[in-house]
């Protein structure tokens, strides 16, 4: 028997200091598990592997935020998105944290045999120091400028905004995120790991795998243009995996030297869960293993760079196979930001849906070669036009005539005509053209591919017309349904990897023997459903979902990153050069107003003319409000208005005063207001 295809597949370890949000599925879980599900109905020799990366800065940055100790972080975040991996479906073999012994002897072990090597330079170096926290600040710690585009909150290792790899030290006006201070330059010293002297391999070995995403190349080859420079593998800090050589008190390894290895440390302890402790080694010590990372694609050069040259200086063990980073996600036309609370988490989206609908959707758009956006409108359509309309329609009308025509029986397949033979040569094709798709890493067409099939049936089953047949000829009626039957057990099949849970509804109705996720893959379609066979009751597969629930969905991620922006991230206010007087504040007549009129002024995307009381006055102001609130939505409405300002002329209307607005950090506008009932004219102090 030909030897199995071996396959590690790991998605990137997320850091236990926060909840998972639809981002981080999208990327690197959601599309590793349709991978590994498909090659397991394939049944490939196929291990998955994850598990929380629990140590750098990213866990005592929020450690401190919470005024907690880092364990007590991880401790939460782990079990909390374990637990919401599970709910989503995600199917790891093992999932493991880093914070685990096992972990810490994995990570030391290959520290050390590098160090042994000499392959580490050990560098004097100036790094920051914050003098009134009294430590030196790793990457995230300092905050500044970025020196390549000027962004604001550039952290210390990379800009958000260009996604330069940056160094502290080239951060501009740098700020100590510990003490708020500007940090002072102190000497420290640090291995290096010298990534240079292995460019040459890593060429080589880049050029070997062609078959890469294009992203993924060039980002490679990118930085092996620039020339691959030292990178230092230990930091200051006193949470993470001790340095394991003399002369490094205070100092641990660098989190993204050894983060990676915990595929490698998340194996062994699978490996010795199943009782057999060697195993491990059938796939990291075995050049035939083909192992792959799933990633967004922040973390390539973690995976594509950095971790194969590890693994060739360590020697011995596999080489990545593949680095299928995806790009990234956003949300409603806008980035995902879990410090302003943007995002859709997992648990409150699983608190009110179930997770095939999502798995579903995140299939479809998922940023496989570009950013791509979700939105709940969207995942409302796909949910009820194509989860309900096509595929669940297709099913439930199937099985119902088996068992309002055939005593819930599968019927007799007589003689095949020109419709029966097409949907049966479709079917048979399927296995290989949707399996070609996941094999490629691309969901989304292997998800066309399923619900292609599904459109197909639902043609036929139309095209066939089985509720005249059922009069007329009930034995082409019985040939019509039990096509329909084995269509909808390769559907179950095709649908497992994306829709694990409606899978095994589905594999239930048709009263399947068995776990539908330990399917022959290529029996979709060729193997059938015997005449006479006995199905469950039908039973809707998806529900669909009304407006009001998604308005609410919609209406809560606007609350939230509002009012976590309000709380939260208050935007700082640049300190006043000049102070003015009371006096000179006095001179400003704002008063109270009422809004009479509203409307849009012609030919302008921005201007509102409006007609407002103050007092026993009438005026016209206008006001850049159109972009940020709906004329009809103002009249009647208390606002705040500059009475003093002397006229001026905008677009040929005169406009006699100003309305006061906040600007929210993204240049949102919302009214001043007050907030009693009081009368128009009153004088604000
Ligand atoms: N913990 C996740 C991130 O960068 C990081 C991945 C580690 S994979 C070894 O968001
Ligand atoms: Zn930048």
């Amino acid at each position: 028997m030909s030897k199995k295809e071996q396959i590690l597949v790991t998605s990137a370890l997320p850091y236990a200091n926060g909840p998972l949000h639809i981002g981080h599925l999208a990327g690197a879980y959601l599309p590793a598990d349709i991978f590994t599900r498909y090659h397991r109905l394939k049944g490939s020799d196929i291990v998955f592997i994850c598990g929380s990366d629990e140590h750098g800065v990213a866990i005592t940055i929020r450690a401190e935020q919470d005024g907690v100790r880092p364990q007590e972080i991880i401790d939460r975040y782990h079990e909390l998105n374990k637990g919401s991996f599970e709910r989503f479906g995600m199917s790891f073999d093992n999932y493991s944290r880093t914070s685990l012994p096992i972990h810490h002897e994995t990570g030391r072990d290959f520290f050390l045999d590098i160090y042994n090597k000499g392959i580490l330079k050990k560098k004097q170096e100036k790094q920051f120091y914050d003098e009134q926290a009294g430590m030196f600040l790793p990457d995230r710690y300092v905050e500044g400028t970025c020196p390549k585009c000027n962004e604001e909150g550039a952290r210390g290792d990379q800009c958000e905004k260009c996604g330069s790899d940056l160094n502290q030290t080239d951060l501009i006006n740098p700020i100590s995120k510990v003490s708020g201070k500007r940090p002072v330059l102190r000497e420290t010293s640090h291995w290096y790991f010298p990534l240079g002297d292995f460019q040459d391999k890593l060429k080589n070995y880049l050029d070997q795998r062609p078959w890469w995403k294009e992203n993924v190349r060039n980002y490679c080859y990118g930085w092996i243009k620039q020339g691959l420079q030292d990178r230092a593998v230990t930091r200051d800090l006193n949470w993470g995996i001790k340095v394991p050589v003399d002369g490094a008190d205070g100092k641990v390894i660098y989190v993204w030297f050894e983060a990676v290895l915990g595929y490698i440390s998340s194996t062994r302890e699978w490996a010795q869960k199943i009782g057999q402790p060697q195993r491990w080694k059938d796939y990291w010590q075995n050049e035939n293993c083909k192992l792959i990372h799933f990633i967004g694609k922040d973390n390539i050069v973690f995976h594509a760079v950095m971790f194969p040259i590890f693994l060739m200086a360590k020697a011995g063990y596999t080489l990545p196979q593949d680095v299928p980073a995806n790009e990234f996600l956003n949300l409603e036309g806008r980035k995902i930001s879990t410090s302003r609370n943007y995002a859709i988490w997992l648990e409150d989206y699983l608190a009110h849906f179930p997770p095939d609908p999502l798995r579903y959707c995140l299939a479809a758009i998922a940023p496989e070669t570009k950013d791509a956006d979700f939105s709940w409108k969207d995942f409302q359509t796909r949910n009820n036009s194509e989860l309900v309309g096509i595929l669940g329609n297709f099913v439930n009308r199937s099985l119902t005539f088996a068992h309002k025509y055939f005593d819930g029986q599968v019927p007799a397949q007589g003689r095949l005509d020109g419709l029966d033979k097409k949907m049966l040569q479709l079917l048979a094709k399927a296995p290989e053209r949707i399996g070609a798709c996941i094999e490629k890493y691309t969901v989304r067409q292997a998800l066309r591919e399923v619900m292609d099939v599904a459109r197909e049936a639902n043609k036929y089953f139309n095209d066939k017309e089985p509720w005249r047949s059922v009069k007329n000829n009930k034995q082409e009626c019985g040939t019509t349904i039990n096509i329909c039957v084995q269509v909808s057990r390769a559907l179950a099949i095709f649908m497992a990897p994306f829709l694990p849970h409606s899978a095994v509804k589905l594999w239930h109705l048709l009263n399947q023997d068995g776990d539908i996720h330990k399917q022959q893959w290529a029996s979709a379609g060729t193997v059938f459903v015997a005449d006479g066979h006995p199905l469950n009751p039908p039973e809707i597969l998806f529900s669909k979902i009304e407006d009001d629930v998604i308005t609410a969905e919609i209406d809560k991620l606007k609350s939230n990153s509002s009012s976590e922006s309000e709380t939260k991230k208050t935007i700082a206010v640049p300190a006043a050069t000049d102070k003015i007087s009371f006096a000179d504040f006095q001179k400003v007549d704002l008063r109270v107003a009422t809004i009479l009129q509203a409307e849009k002024v012609a030919k302008t995307d921005k201007l509102l003319q409006l007609q407002v009381q103050i007092g026993d006055e009438k005026r016209q102001i206008i006001a850049g409000m159109a972009e940020h609130t709906a004329p009809e939505d103002l009249p009647g409405k208390t606002v705040v208005v500059v009475a003093n300002l002397k006229p001026a002329k905008i677009r040929g209307l005169e406009s006699q005063g100003m309305l006061l607005a906040a600007e929210s950090e993204d240049g949102k506008l919302s009214l001043l207001t007050v907030e009693k009932e009081i009368e128009s004219g009153a004088k604000i102090r």
